[in-house]
């Protein structure tokens, strides 16, 4: 038999190992954070790297898989569900984004103005546009948006009931997608830039401005100029 004392010991250290197991789950899980991916150095240009992104209408991974959000390319061409991506600093960033999901008009129509990416406008689809009016065909999904870099684009939207529209991420090029490319300068300093799409399409939450409209790895990223 082990005394009283041996016995109140081997349930203190069962609690403290229990409180220790604990703290560690909760520290992990809050410093978890979706991968930051590197863009890819463009072969053809110089001083210029290519970031490829897709948007989902569901990501279809991860802890919430109906939640709308993106999928960064890596240099493999395997693509990280994510909205993190890092560039070099002084570096022309040309930005490739497969928009998969459905759009409408945009609660402020000024969203729908191509503003701080080279020439004035994007490329959509091969034709360059500088502002889409979003009560006009599939109107606007999403927009991608770098408040402290001047980056504004629309991202228009594909025909809800399109045949091949694709339901659940990742999507791929045979379903219907509207491709969007631009290229934005990184800055000469080494900072995390906040991004984030304006259009409140947290769907199912308060006034759309929830879940993926607050989460890192949805609807908010990062560029993460670095050296
Ligand atoms: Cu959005």
């Amino acid at each position: 038999m082990l005394s009283k004392g041996a016995r109140a010991g081997f349930v203190f250290v069962g609690f403290a190992i229990a409180i220790g197991v604990i703290l560690f789950a909760v520290f992990g899980y809050l410093r978890s954070s979706p991968p930051a991916i590197a863009a890819t150095a463009a072969s053809s240009q110089p001083n210029t790297v290519n970031v490829v992104m897709q948007v989902d209408g569901a990501v279809g991974v991860g802890p919430h898989p109906t939640w709308v959000g993106y999928w960064v390319r890596d240099a493999q061409g395997v693509y990280h569900q994510t909205t993190i991506f890092k560039v070099p600093e002084r570096t022309h960033v040309h930005m490739t984004i497969y928009e998969y999901d459905s759009g409408g008009p945009l609660r402020n129509e000024v969203w729908g103005k191509v503003q701080g990416v080279q020439g004035g406008a994007v490329s959509l689809n091969g034709t360059p546009v500088s502002l889409i009016n979003s009560s006009a065909g599939n109107g606007v999904a999403h927009t991608f948006v770098v408040p402290q870099l001047g980056v504004t684009v629309p991202l228009y939207g594909v025909n809800g009931n399109a045949k091949n529209f694709c339901n659940v991420g990742p999507c791929n090029l045979s379903e219907a997608h509207n491709t969007i490319q631009f290229t934005f300068y990184s800055g000469n300093t080494t900072h995390n830039y906040r991004w984030q799409c304006f259009v409140p399409c947290g769907l199912g939450f308060l006034t759309g401005n929830g879940g993926p409209m607050q989460n890192l790895g949805y609807m908010a990223g990062f560029v993460q100029v670095v050296k």
